[in-house]
């Protein structure tokens, strides 16, 4: 039971408390944040606001009042990136967290929905209460998830950092409240794995127990903001199955201020093909001193610092971590498999994740790529001429982890994987850079 204890101290230091900027609903969502934004406004988020004029971050396409609060998104070059999908409700993303509040306003419309627990069964009962397991898949009533705590269906948030989570991922997009995903449209699939007062021994467990649910539910991503310092055969063994399934598993690099090619933390540094470890930046592109980095184990980096979300109650607030930013490399990879329905891989969604994004030398040391996550890139890059086989993607993931342990030109290996992703000139082997 030490590895349940880990875990639970180590989420418990990875959760974030909510800042004091939660509110309300937010009151401006009655005001349309520009004249353009109001023209286009609909809740078909297909129906964009057709882009006009110059190009550039300032473009609203979406009119989701606070959006304009979430530096996260500008970074990440959001906008310019829904002009090319906003996402797709075929697309699930199962959280894997503390519950969400499903009645959120900004939340309720991307819950994934499970088609064998709703409509009515042969006795004229609402399947969604009628007590029954009608799509026998071994639990009752699971209409948008599990509450694998107290194995019944409320989904209940009594932390907020799953609500937090859901909202960074896919908060609806275009419905002219509060703020928007990553990804505007998608199936969010609540799994609650984790309660402030749970029992220690029970939450490894629970994880496990959400990862095969995930996997039975086909869900295309597992968000896990969440971890501990001590691996776990039966979740290995989970996430070996999710692997098997083509599932990506985005996993918090965790907040121990630690480097992970020391010191690894799991789930995100077990030697799977579909798990993509992601480390939290601040608006000067800086790692922040909580996040664990690694320039073997942490793949990417994503904004993490004061994120504005959605939180229970219906309200908004801000929350700082890799749970954060792994949120974002979500949403990322849900447009990356909207725009492309052929793209359901998890090895090739994170070529696309790690060798898009904008090389950032600030990450030397601290990730295996030096990337920092740009959506539009992501979804731009899909209609160039880059080639991501897995074969030939694995090949490339293990030459570029070697180039990058070499204490060598770093600029000049940046400037190579930006221009293209053939693979860098093999090295040999020598010690690795510890440390920073
Ligand atoms: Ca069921
Ligand atoms: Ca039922
Ligand atoms: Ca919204």
């Amino acid at each position: 039971m030490k590895t349940t204890n880990s875990l639970v101290l180590a989420l418990s230091m990875m959760i974030s408390t909510p800042s004091v900027h939660a509110s309300k609903a937010d009151p401006k969502a009655k005001k349309a944040p520009s004249k353009k934004a109001a023209a286009g406004r609909t809740t078909e988020l297909g129906k964009a606001v057709p882009v006009t004029g110059k190009t550039g971050e300032q473009e609203v396409l979406l009119n989701d009042p606070s959006i304009s609060e979430a530096w996260g998104l500008k970074m990440t070059s959001a906008q310019k990136a829904w002009r090319l999908s906003q996402g797709d409700r075929k697309i699930v993303v199962a959280v894997i967290d503390t519950g969400a509040d499903i009645r959120h306003k900004d939340l309720q419309s991307n819950l994934w929905t499970n088609s064998g627990e709703v409509g009515l069964d042969s006795m004229g009962r609402d399947k969604s209460s009628n007590g029954v397991d009608d799509d026998k898949n071994g639990v009752v009533d699971d209409v948008h998830g599990w509450n694998f705590v107290g194995n019944n269906n409320k989904l209940t948030d009594n932390h907020g950092h799953g609500t937090h989570i859901a909202g960074i991922i896919g908060a609806e997009g275009g419905n002219g409240y509060g703020i928007s995903g990553v990804s505007p449209k998608v199936s969010l699939m609540i799994l609650k794995y984790f309660e402030p007062n749970s029992s220690a021994g029970e939450n490894l467990k629970n994880t496990v127990k959400a990862i095969d649910y995930a996997v039975k539910m086909k869900a295309n991503i597992i968000n896990y903001s969440g971890g501990g310092i001590e691996p776990s055969s039966e979740e290995k063994a989970a996430l070996k199955r999710a692997e098997s399934a083509g599932i990506l598993v985005v996993a918090a690099a965790g907040n121990e201020r630690s480097n992970s090619d020391i010191h690894r933390y799991y789930p995100a540094d077990y030697d799977l093909d579909n798990i993509v470890s992601v480390t939290a930046i601040d608006r000067t592109e800086n790692v922040l001193a909580s996040s664990n980095y690694g320039e073997e184990t942490v793949d990417i980096a994503a904004p993490g610092y004061n994120i504005i979300s959605t939180l229970p109650d219906g309200k908004f607030g801000h929350m700082t971590g890799t749970s954060q930013a792994t949120a974002f490399v979500s949403g990322v990879a849900a447009l990356i498999m909207a725009k492309n329905p052929e793209l359901r891989k998890a090895d090739q969604i994170i070529k696309y994740l790690t060798q898009t994004g904008d090389t950032d030398l600030k990450l030397a040391g601290k990730t295996r790529y030096l990337k920092r996550l740009n959506s539009y890139n992501a979804l731009a890059m899909q209609n160039s001429d880059l080639n991501f086989n897995g074969t030939r993607a694995q090949a490339q993931r293990r030459e570029i982890s070697e180039t990058t342990k070499a204490p060598q030109d770093l600029a000049s290996l940046a400037k190579q994987m930006q221009k293209h992703i053939a693979p860098a000139p093999a090295v040999e082997e020598v010690p690795v850079q510890k440390g920073q």
